[in-house]
């Protein structure tokens, strides 16, 4: 152990313990900006760049950056010298003097920690910005995510999700001096680079240099042409994460408030994202059973483990990563996708409206989901089956831009028949809830007997990566899971190498599941936040009378009169779909 002195105070801390982390233990706060400690994803942040943290150790000429100083026996640290204070302050002005002033309508003002700094810091001036050389580079714009690198300040947070969480190494710093830039190979944009639009980089970034394409202003056009029915879908993680924008505790459900809200918004249907993972059960729920049974009886042709298929990003992934295993996840497309097809043909025939004249819009926790609607697969003669796709803290910005009192609004009924869901729709937002919602389903269809417990603890958890048997009256399955890329490709690389044998394998891009996508509500990389969303589609879950989707008796009713049966001929055509490179 080693003593040392922060502040008049005397600590023991372990060898190896950071300025930082000796003087939080303290109680003491020193101000960060580069530094992300994501310790349920087993990485953390320190590249020692912005100089936010600097602290004066007596003895030393220089000051220390908190974040990568190791304590050292009989240190003696002061944090808030006025030494301290007024270095902090330069390196704030320096890092502002290369910073666009537009803050006012910046897509992350309210939301941004540089401003948050600034703001601590006292900065109200910014000496010397007249000789400062202000960089420009060009704006990178892609389906999903704005990458404006005149606001990066090189903290390389996204550089930290992107490679060692997501394995997807799209963004490495390049350059030097004034013109580094974090960015894809070659400065290529992002739209030709191996970029999933996990999102990931855009729920860390701390500043406005990669946020989402805004598409609120296109949604609002379409709510006021009269011209136009305007059905909306809400995807199962945002009920438990939009109330955290209205100052409710992380794990709030507010889905009835959201009804009410999109219906004061003027949307003319407001439906259930819960409705079409029932219907993706169904769907996907055929093709595993199809697959097992076809394994049973010896037929080589069958691939397994089935991968679900409903992230678009990871669905990105694998189409990059592993092109030799194209046929292997199911071919079910997403609930966001199945709900749109649905939603422009049936319930557009049902109340006689032509797929022109219907607007369908998504409130989704992700971002990849902005540009899964656009793949060009999910449209017919160039009109898309979802048309807009915004995120939870999208239509936050559109409550608050309507001075919708969200907070005072009474809890409404979604409508139906696109509304209606069982507690199995629910649990999709968490990791290990479709796999889950799949059993439940399963089970009953396969062995033909009832499902007392709908519980399966064993899938529940927030593991990176799990494994479990789930036994379907004698037959045992062999089930994975993983949440984050990262998790994922290590999985699928003992699945391709004979290591893991199993039956099926549930993966979501973001850690933990939709829960903490990239469009949810900023957390900031605490995992409690995250725990306490899940908890929330859990007991979501647990409180509807139905709990396994084939009992929903809208997608009874959707296959009577309109699909035909699981797999059919219509059901193909409308709620599959083929992945390519
Ligand atoms: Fe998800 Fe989904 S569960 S991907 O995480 O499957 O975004 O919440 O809407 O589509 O239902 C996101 C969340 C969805 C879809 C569903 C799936
Ligand atoms: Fe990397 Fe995901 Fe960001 Fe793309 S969206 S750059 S994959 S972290």
């Amino acid at each position: 152990m080693i003593q040392l002195n922060i502040d008049r105070n005397v600590i023991e801390v372990e060898e190896g313990t950071t300025l930082l982390d000796a003087a939080r233990e303290l109680g003491i706060s020193i101000p960060t900006l580069c530094y992300l400690n994501l310790p349920h994803l087993g990485v953390e942040n320190r590249p020692a760049g912005c100089r936010i943290c600097v602290v004066e150790v007596e003895g030393r000429r220089n000051l220390a950056p908190a974040c990568a100083t190791a304590c050292g026996e009989g240190m003696v640290v002061h944090t808030n010298s006025i030494r301290v204070l007024n270095a902090r302050k330069t390196v704030m002005q320096m890092i502002l003097s290369d910073h666009p002033k537009d803050c006012l309508s910046c897509a992350k003002s309210g939301m941004c920690d540089l401003q948050n700094s600034a703001i601590k810091l006292g900065i109200r001036q910014i000496p010397g910005q007249e000789f400062a050389l202000m960089t420009s580079f060009r704006k990178d714009t892609s389906p999903s995510i704005i990458r404006d690198m005149d606001k990066c300040i090189v903290c390389r947070r996204c550089e930290t999700m992107c490679n060692s969480v997501q394995t997807v190494g799209a963004l490495h710093a390049s350059g030097r001096g004034f013109g580094v830039a974090v960015t894809p190979a070659f400065e290529q944009n992002l739209e030709d680079s191996t970029c999933t639009y996990c999102g990931q980089c855009v729920a860390v970034c701390p500043t406005g240099a990669l946020t989402e394409i805004d598409e609120t202003t296109k949604v609002i056009r379409r709510l006021a042409d009269s011209s136009k029915t305007v059905v909306v879908q809400i995807a199962p993680a945002v009920r438990a994460a939009l109330g955290e924008e209205f100052g409710y505790e992380p794990g709030t459900l507010v889905t009835g408030k959201i009804v009410a809200a999109l219906r004061r918004l003027g949307f003319s249907y407001i439906f259930d994202t819960d409705f079409a993972a029932d219907l993706t059960i169904m769907e996907e729920g055929m093709e595993l059973l199809g697959r097992i049974k076809g394994h049973l009886a010896g037929d080589k042709s069958v691939r397994l483990p089935i991968l679900t298929s409903c992230c678009p990003a990871w669905v990105n992934f694998f189409e990059t990563y592993y092109p030799d295993m194209l046929d292997v996840p199911s071919t079910a497309r997403s609930p966001q996708q199945m709900f749109g097809a649905i939603a422009k043909t049936y319930f557009a025939d049902k109340i006689g409206v032509e797929r022109e004249d219907m607007v369908v819009v998504s409130v989704m926790p992700c971002l990849a989901k902005k540009y899964e609607c656009q793949r060009k697969e999910f449209s017919t003669n160039g009109n898309p089956d979802v048309d807009f796709s915004i995120s939870t803290r999208e239509l936050a910005h559109l409550i608050k831009e309507a001075n919708i009192n969200f907070g005072e609004l009474d809890d409404e009924e979604f409508d139906n028949p696109l509304g209606y869901s069982t507690g199995a729709g629910v649990i999709f937002g968490t990791t290990g809830g479709v796999i889950e919602a799949a059993s439940r389903t399963a089970y009953e269809l396969y062995t033909g007997k009832e499902l007392v417990d709908v519980n399966f603890m064993e899938l529940r958890g927030f593991g990176g990566i799990r494994t479990a048997t789930v036994d379907f009256d004698g037959l045992k399955l062999n089930i994975g899971i993983a949440s984050g890329l990262g998790n994922a490709r290590l999985l699928l690389d003992k699945v391709r190498s004979g290591e893991l044998e199993l039956h099926a394998i549930e993966i979501m891009a973001c850690p933990n599941g939709c829960v903490g996508g990239g469009g949810q509500p900023l957390h900031h990389g605490k995992e409690e936040t995250i725990r306490r969303r899940a908890e929330a589609l859990y007991r979501a879950d647990a409180e509807k009378p139905l709990r396994k989707s084939h009992l929903n008796p809208y997608i009874i009713e959707l296959y009577k009169e309109f699909l035909g049966a699981p797999l059919s001929h219509k059901a193909h055509q409308l709620l599959h779909t083929h992945y390519y490179k």
